[in-house]
């Protein structure tokens, strides 16, 4: 694997080198995109695909005595990143190379990813993912690309020319050194980078310790410096105000715009020429501290005006919003912010004291408006508002979906909204149909060229429509239906390996794989599995002859943190053993928890699939891009009109999935009543079996049904109880139907071209960057 890996590697650095040295020669504007995760998954199959030499390689391979598939099977997962807003930023980069952009990605080089899920006795822990153990082939480390990154320490004034200035002196320096990620696109020669910051110890590092004899702790401190990019934090969006957070944001930050800038001087004289050469990208408020970074770099070492800068930094700068919650949204106290940074938190507070002055003008006393708006949040613990600081300095502050986009104008940011409506821009995800088909389901990629007489549609996903005039075809249909269950079977396998649970491949797959969290419900799966398991023990031989025999799927990690997430999981592999072991039962129900959900599983797992489950609370979910995936894949939806399931529905038409549940206008005056909110019989008595032991662990799992019982029941499960198990009849009722079925099926892979990533970048290309692709010649 290694040795393959290292031969694709040349093929990948060759056209990587060719890119840059065109970009370099053409200076067009560029694109960087910043983002504190990227979830990159595999490399090879990925890499070989897009370069267009996988049957060559197969070849190669085969006459060697190997198989490609078994040993792309060998790689491990890039993990650095926790869900969708790092698989995001991961699909764009393939969108922006295989557009031809001229763009680059910024990130951090975690030594630990996100922790590897291990289930002992149906709980989860965590286990350590040190990735890099036997080297990355996919990296090529730039031990001459490296820059001083600057933390502590106080400010002072000098006096320059006759002005006062201010001068950070810091009191630590880390070095950041380069590890470049070559991302090659589909069909062009373009290969783009992702470059990613590891931190190593400086030798400028407390020179204080040495000169002073202190030599143990300066050694001891060399080494602290190397922590800051160890490990990936795991998303419980509750980590607000830790220290090592804040130096890994500005760790990267640092460290990228220092090479921006360094590029950029290398051409061009003057900052004036900046915004036309460079547009930033900040993914989530997570980079957001570049902007005091960019306003310290002009202001204090370029000796610009700070107007001037203050101009430039608004042009440059576009966010994306990924959460849908105010409470959702980062903060970082000021005390904090003052020690790590202290320059900037004076930036900051001079960024925050023009703007509430221009605040004035429009809203003149409205104190209660000023201060909800200022980047400084008062009270008991006084913090920086990093939203509110993008919002003030990015021309574009884009949602992540229509529904989202509509949340954030109207609540979220509502003042600011009513400030710069011209600010706020809809720019639904999308995933790359690269590795989403062609790479993970061979074989629909294969039907899909044949039929569309072309291979077009990976470049060029709009093409896919034409699948609809086929819907109807009976040969379209065995190839499609072949198709499912030969990905079945693949799936089948994996879940006998790892659980030994053998399921049948005429059950409907029903699936759902995504991050625990209350908000995606999957206890509202898992109440509406128990209601049907109770109904099949309450059933004679007859009624069960009728029941559409299902393999309920579920996958996903909790945060370490995150308690009731993870009774979540121990109820899953609860209600698995008593189901699966009840000969009452046999193949008309299982329950399958995969464990250690990653990109590669759902490569294996969303082909396989049927259909697939996207829960959410109306109003939480912001997008949601699994859904996509599984669109893609001809997999029928189950879901809440949240996020961009609605979007699907208007691609495809709502009779052509399975929706239920509150909706998002609803969803706030359900709440309201609160407590005399009953939800159906069918809800009471399942909770009940739960609370009762009916599953064992009674104790343990009495908080968890706390949750949605007595009031509490904040995202309604009781309340979309009912519509939840009539959305799954009728997809019971249409599976019966093998040729509604089939056809619903590749209606949605029909309507699937939306959510390309390849439509978003060309969104954010020519909506947010102004940018124009830059061709490097074959
Ligand atoms: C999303 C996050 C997120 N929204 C903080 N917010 C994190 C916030 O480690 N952190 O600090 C990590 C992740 N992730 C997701 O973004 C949304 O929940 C999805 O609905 C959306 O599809 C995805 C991509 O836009």
């Amino acid at each position: 694997m290694q040795a393959l890996a290292h031969s694709v590697r040349d093929r990948l650095i060759e056209r990587w080198h060719d890119t840059h040295q065109y970009f370099k020669k053409k200076d067009p504007k560029r694109i960087y995109f910043l983002s504190l995760e990227f979830l990159m998954g595999r490399s090879l199959t990925n890499s070989v695909t897009n370069l267009g030499i996988q049957d060559q390689y197969a070849d190669a391979l085969t006459q060697l005595g190997f198989d490609y598939e078994v040993l792309a099977e060998q790689e491990g997962d890039a993990a650095l990143g926790n869900g969708g807003l790092a698989r995001f930023a991961a699909c764009q980069m393939d969108s922006l190379a295989t557009l031809d952009y001229p763009a680059w990605g910024y990130g951090l080089r975690y030594q630990y990813g996100l922790f590897r899920q291990i289930i002992v006795d149906g709980f989860q822990h965590e286990q350590p993912d040190f990735w890099l153990n036997f080297g990355n082939p996919w990296e090529i480390e730039r031990v001459h690309v490296s820059y001083p990154v600057k933390f502590y320490g106080t400010v002072e004034e000098e006096v320059l020319n006759g002005k006062k200035c201010k001068i950070w002196i810091p009191g630590e320096s880390v070095e950041a050194v380069a590890y470049d990620n070559p991302i090659p696109g589909y069909g062009t020669r373009n290969a783009i980078n992702l470059r990613l910051w590891a931190a190593k110890p400086s030798d400028q590092y407390d020179m204080e310790s040495y000169t002073t004899g202190d030599y143990i702790n300066a050694i001891v401190n060399r080494q602290k410096a190397e922590t800051i990019s160890n490990v990936l934090y795991p998303d419980d969006r509750s980590y607000q105000g830790k220290e090592l957070r804040l130096k890994q944001q500005y760790f990267f930050v640092s460290a990228s715009l220092q090479d921006i800038m360094r590029r950029f001087k290398d051409l061009h004289r003057s900052f004036d020429e900046f915004p036309e050469k460079v547009a930033l990208q900040i993914n989530d408020t997570h980079p957001s501290i570049s902007i005091a970074e960019v306003m310290r770099v002009l202001v204090d070492e370029e000796h610009l005006d700070w107007s001037k800068a203050w101009d430039i930094a608004c042009r440059i700068f576009s966010v994306t919003i990924h959460a849908v919650q105010p409470e959702g949204l980062e903060k970082i106290p000021v005390d904090l912010l003052g020690s790590v940074l202290p320059r900037h938190l004076e930036i900051i507070y001079e960024i925050n004291y023009r703007l509430v002055e221009e605040l004035k003008k429009s809203f003149g006393q409205d104190y209660d408006k000023l201060s909800r708006m200022s980047i400084i949040e008062e009270g008991a613990v006084k913090s920086i508002r990093m939203a509110n600081l993008s919002l003030a300095c990015c021309h574009t502050v884009n949602g992540v979906s229509r529904v989202h986009l509509e949340t954030l104008k109207t609540r979220v940011f509502k003042d600011y909204y009513e400030l710069w409506p011209q600010k706020f821009q809809c720019k639904t995800n999308g995933v790359t149909q690269r590795r989403w088909i062609v790479v993970s389901n061979p074989s629909l990629c294969s039907i899909i060229s044949k039929w569309l007489g072309t291979e077009a549609w990976i470049r060029n996903v709009d093409l896919i429509s034409g699948l609809r005039e086929y819907a109807k075809d009976p040969d379209l249909h065995t190839e499609w239906k072949n198709m499912k269950r030969v990905n079945k079977m693949r799936l089948a396998e994996y879940i006998e390996t790892l659980t030994s649970v053998k399921v049948s491949l005429d059950a409907m797959f029903n699936v759902q794989i995504k991050r625990i969290h209350e908000y995606k419900r999957q206890l509202l799966n898992m109440l509406g599995i128990i209601h049907r398991y109770d109904c099949i023990k309450n059933m004679d031989e007859s009624d069960k002859r009728r029941v559409v025999p299902r393999v309920c799927i579920i996958g996903g990690k909790a945060a370490p943190g995150y308690e009731v997430a993870k009774k979540i999981i121990k109820l899953c592999h609860a209600v698995a053993d008593k189901v699966n072991n009840d000969p009452d039962v046999g193949d008309l129900l299982k329950v399958v928890f995969i464990p250690d959900y990653n990109v590669s599983v759902a490569e294996l797992v969303i082909p396989g699939s049927d259909l697939s489950q996207h829960l959410s609370t109306a109003g939480h979910e912001a997008s949601g891009t699994g859904c996509m995936k599984f669109l893609m894949n001809g997999c029928l939806l189950l879901a809440t009109a949240d996020g961009s399931a609605v979007e699907i529905a208007e691609e495809i038409g709502a009779e052509n999935m399975f929706l239920f549940g509150a909706k998002v206008d609803e969803v706030p005056a359900l709440r309201e009543k609160g407590t005399t909110l009953k939800g159906s019989l069918q809800f009471a008595r399942v909770v009940r079996m739960v609370r009762d032991g009916y599953f064992g662990f009674k104790d343990y799992f009495k908080s968890l049904c706390d949750t949605v019982e007595d009031g509490g029941d904040f995202y309604l499960l009781g309340y979309d109880f009912a519509s939840y198990l009539e959305a799954q009849a009728a997809a019971d009722r249409t599976f019966v139907d093998q040729e509604k079925w089939t056809q619903m099926s590749i209606l949605s892979t029909a309507g699937s071209g939306k959510f390309s990533s390849d439509r978003t970048i060309e969104e954010y290309a020519q909506q947010s960057w102004g940018i124009e692709p830059c061709k490097c010649p074959f």
